[in-house]
């Protein structure tokens, strides 16, 4: 509850989490009992698995949350306490994100916290949904998407915040933004995370089109960097992190905020009133009917 305070308040879950170093009462470190919980309970959550390997610096965290690790705003919560935990841990260098559900990266936002729910609600997902972006784009980790099932809309935001991609060459798995398929839009550091990733002209074509691409397509256009057999996408993020984390941190580190500080210094300078925007768009009844009928879709689709 207080993790998800500090993402209704604004503040950074690294202030709340630091606390824990700051707070110091006769030269002892007070640390608070929600944070003792959380450490102890590094390993496994409900929805987000961490295996650290201290021995190579390597977190692999796999998304556990049936039925298509949807982004609800309790997984985004647990996803970037997990984030931020590895983040201040000096030991490791390097993360790769992967799915333990059958077919599915991740389904990307949940519909459902879309769907019907309070502005004050909606604002609190769609700040969650920031930090997600936030934590992973800014990381110091080296970061790697082993994308290993579908990946549409929230779920290819994700694997595009991250330095290299490698999925599944299973022509039955998408990743793309597909937003306006829902009659949506993509906001603004969706579209400027994915022209930093295929260049313009793609992501116009993509977004107006709401594409899903097939691996083939996504390894063509550069949406995703490498397709292997479906059984190697672990043991080649963990090979392909190796060869990251040979280029020293620093240099490497420095590179990477000076090839995305814009894009982030975009979304910090403008969070609120891009949650005004969310909410505001969300909750119209035009758009409530388009995510209705979608839903409507999905659930047909399956019958
Ligand atoms: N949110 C909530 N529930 C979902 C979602 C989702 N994103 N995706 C699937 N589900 C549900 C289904 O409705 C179904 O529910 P139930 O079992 O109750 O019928 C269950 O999960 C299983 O789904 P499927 O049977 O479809 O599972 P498959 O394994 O056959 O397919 C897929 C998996 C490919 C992931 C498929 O479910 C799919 O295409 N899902 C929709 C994905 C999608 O379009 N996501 C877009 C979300 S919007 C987003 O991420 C960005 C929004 C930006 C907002 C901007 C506004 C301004």
């Amino acid at each position: 509850m207080a993790l998800r305070a500090a993402l209704r308040n604004k503040s950074s879950l690294s202030s709340l989490l630091s606390q824990r170093s700051s707070c110091r009462s006769h030269g002892r470190v007070c640390v608070s009992p929600v944070l003792v919980a959380q450490q102890r309970n590094n390993s496994t959550s409900p929805k987000i698995k961490v295996d650290f390997d201290q021995s190579t610096g390597v977190a692999v965290m796999q998304m556990q949350s049936p039925p298509v690790n949807s982004l609800s705003l309790d997984f985004l919560t647990e996803f970037c306490i997990g984030v931020e935990k590895l983040e201040m841990d000096k030991s490791c260098r390097g993360l790769i994100i992967t799915s333990n559900q059958p077919k599915v990266f991740s389904a990307g936002l949940d519909i459902m916290e879309m769907y019907g729910k309070s502005p004050e609600r909606c604002g609190e997902f769609w700040r969650a949904v920031q930090e997600m972006w936030l934590k992973l784009y800014s990381s110091n980790l080296v970061t790697i998407a082993a994308i290993n099932g579908s990946s549409p809309a929230g779920g290819c935001l994700m694997s595009i915040t991250c330095d290299y991609r490698i999925m599944a060459d299973n022509p039955r798995y998408s990743i793309g933004l597909n937003e306006t398929q829902l009659g949506i839009v993509a906001p603004f550091w969706f579209k400027d995370t994915m022209t930093n990733t295929v260049g313009h002209r793609t992501t116009e074509i993509a977004l107006e089109l709401g594409l899903l691409y097939n691996p083939s397509e996504a390894l063509k256009i550069g949406l995703v960097d490498q397709l292997v057999p479906e059984d190697q996408v672990l043991t080649t993020a963990t090979q392909t992190m190796a060869k990251w984390l040979a280029i020293p941190d620093h240099a490497r580190q420095i590179t990477k905020s000076m090839m995305r500080k814009p894009t982030i210094d975009k979304l910090t300078s403008n969070r609120e009133a891009d949650i005004q925007n969310f909410v505001s768009f969300i909750t119209k009844d035009s758009i409530q009917k388009s995510l209705r009928m979608y839903l409507e879709m999905l659930k047909k689709r399956k019958g």
